[in-house]
């Protein structure tokens, strides 16, 4: 069994940039293990059609050389998948990466020896390797969460799941395509499949807040511009909560007069994007402002859909603007006035079983081609949870975090010591722009291993107690903000039934959280525990 220094799971934006600085700047041997024939991560597995990111491609970059950034040109104001996926291939390329993945690589087990201070990673395609440090780098939104709806067996038609996306791509022309579910994927896939379908027809239970994106594709003078920009941008980034390249606003919703709210909403509806849920500072946790930003997105959506009963039921929102991850978009509702479109509520009259020939609500029956599940993911957790993983005592992830996720600062998990997590349970991850946290966590990751090294370490562990304080602190960040009012929010593990229904992601900020990790860093690691090995 060949043994490494340590093991990266996964090759997206996190894998490929904690290879690179562990190889090249500790000097360790190290190996990615990826489960995909290519690199890229969630941008690998989301080739839907209309994949593109929600945060803008000259934010959407690794920040750590300026002269890679530099070197690599965006189309696009948001990025497309095919594009981000050429663009990891490219820094792969650059960075001359390649070598040391392996792809094909899916790994089911992870056992800790106690006896040698090695992890044993067990692979399914039944090869085995060792290491002493494992960092799990699978993604945040990378387990699909596809409902169990009966009889599919008897479906005759094809069933696609957008995170798990044909690398040959289906065609859906002259057929009758379904889509189930309208969060930020649906929303994105929705508009491209009504322009080629015959029919399409979709399944809503939970209307969204949708902005538009307000795409374009960019000149030569924007990339010279983006370029120009790169500290700017990048302080901008260190100092948001989300690590967005904005400022925050220090306005209230509910203290401005209605002409000038109306007048800041509709610059921030024209200007597109994520940027919309900052034009105000109160409205995730301020009911009065918060009812201005929903009823001005409401306004918008009856303006654009013609047919009253559809803009009714998009806009019969149970939750708090912001409450979800709110979506942006490229003529979602447009697509509404679509004759080929066709929405039905599946709150109102859920969806019994597949038939033969498609879909059974509790009222009718829908004739399909094609079904599209655009139902998200078990988020944060599922991928972790679904490799089997053993720390000491043979205690296994999934007793451990039975109550909910246990982590110190979402980057390690008591009992399960050398094993870091990239954007892990409990960190801002999935709150912010992912590059920039993803980055902060290598790094961090990078220089806890050079101190292990330097001190002659061999293990590192979060106490119990630093992860118990820890998650108080992200339950305490959290509070009185509008994210726990939507129950059914994966934020919350509340898109999967047998979920512990928790707050996930630490809500404090990106910008906060960072100065908490350096603090550690700067105390020798405040809150975890080394031992060296007798032989040291
Ligand atoms: O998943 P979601 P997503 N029966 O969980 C519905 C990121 N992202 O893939 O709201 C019927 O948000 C569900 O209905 P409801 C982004 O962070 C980023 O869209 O639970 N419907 C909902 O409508 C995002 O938040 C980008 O009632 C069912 C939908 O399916 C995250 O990924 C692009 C159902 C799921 O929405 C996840 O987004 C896309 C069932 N049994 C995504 N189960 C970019 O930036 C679920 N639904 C590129």
């Amino acid at each position: 069994m060949e043994h490494f220094d340590a093991i990266i799971i996964g090759a997206g934006f996190a894998g490929l940039y904690q290879l690179h600085i562990l190889r090249d700047r500790l000097g360790l041997k190290v190996k990615v293990l990826e489960k995909a024939d290519g690199v890229g991560g969630t941008w690998y597995w989301n080739r839907y059609p209309g994949a593109r990111c929600d945060t803008e491609s000259k934010a959407y970059s690794y920040y750590f050389s300026k002269d890679l950034y530099e070197a690599w040109d965006w189309s696009e104001r948001y990025p497309t998948q095919p594009e981000i996926e050429r663009y990891l291939n490219f820094v792969c390329d650059k960075l001359n990466l390649r070598k040391d993945i392996q792809f094909k690589s899916e790994v089911s087990d992870l056992i800790y020896s106690e006896k040698n201070n090695i992890w044993s990673i067990q692979l399914k395609n039944g090869n085995k390797v060792s290491a002493k440090y494992v960092i799990a780098a699978v993604g945040c939104l990378s387990f699909t969460n596809k409902p169990e709806i009966p009889n599919e067996k008897i479906f005759n038609g094809e069933i696609y799941h957008t995170g798990n996306w044909p690398q040959k791509n289906p065609t859906f022309q002259n057929k009758r395509v379904g889509i189930i579910g309208t969060g930020s994927t649906g929303i994105q896939v929705i508009p491209e499949v009504a322009k080629i379908a015959k029919k399409l027809t979709v399944f809503q239970r939970t209307p969204n807040y949708s902005v538009p994106a307000k795409n374009h594709k960019l000149t030569k003078s924007d990339q010279l511009n983006a370029n120009k920009e790169f500290e700017k941008l990048e302080q901008l980034m260190l100092h948001h909560r989300g690590g967005h390249p904005w400022t925050h606003s220090n306005i209230s919703a509910k203290d401005t007069n209605e002409i000038k709210r109306n007048e800041l909403y509709e610059r921030a509806w024209e200007n597109g994007g994520l940027s919309f849920r900052d034009t105000f500072s109160d409205l995730s946790i301020n009911n009065e402002s918060n009812e201005t930003a929903s009823n001005f997105i409401k306004e918008k959506i009856k303006n654009i859909v013609n047919d009253s009963k559809t803009a009714n039921l998009l806009t019969n929102f149970d939750h708090p603007f912001g409450s979800k991850r709110p979506p942006i978009d490229t003529n979602y509702y447009e697509t509404f006035n679509r004759k080929n479109v066709n929405l039905i509520d599946i709150r109102e009259n859920p969806i019994i079983s597949f038939t033969k020939n498609g879909i059974q609500t509790s009222n009718d029956e829908y004739e399909l081609d094609a079904l599209i599940l655009a139902t998200g993911f078990d988020a944060l957790t599922g991928t972790l949870l679904n490799m089997k993983i053993k720390g000491r005592k043979n205690i296994t992830l999934n007793e451990y975090w039975k109550a909910g996720p246990l982590t110190n600062l979402g980057l390690s998990i008591p009992n399960f010591p050398n094993l870091f997590l990239i954007t892990g349970p409990g960190s801002p991850a999935v709150l912010t722009n992912m590059p920039r946290a993803i980055e902060q966590h290598a790094e961090w990751i990078s220089d806890c291993i050079k101190f292990m090294i330097i001190n002659e370490n061999d293990t590192i562990e979060a106490t119990q107690l630093s992860a118990e304080t820890w998650i108080e602190s992200v339950y305490e960040a959290v509070k009185g903000n509008f994210f726990l009012s939507a129950k059914h929010s994966w934020y919350l593990g509340g898109n999967i039934p047998e979920k512990p229904k928790v707050f996930i992601p630490y809500a404090g900020g990106l910008d906060k959280y960072r100065q908490i990790c350096d603090a550690v860093s700067k105390s020798d690691y405040n809150g975890f525990v080394f031992t060296k090995s007798l032989n040291n």
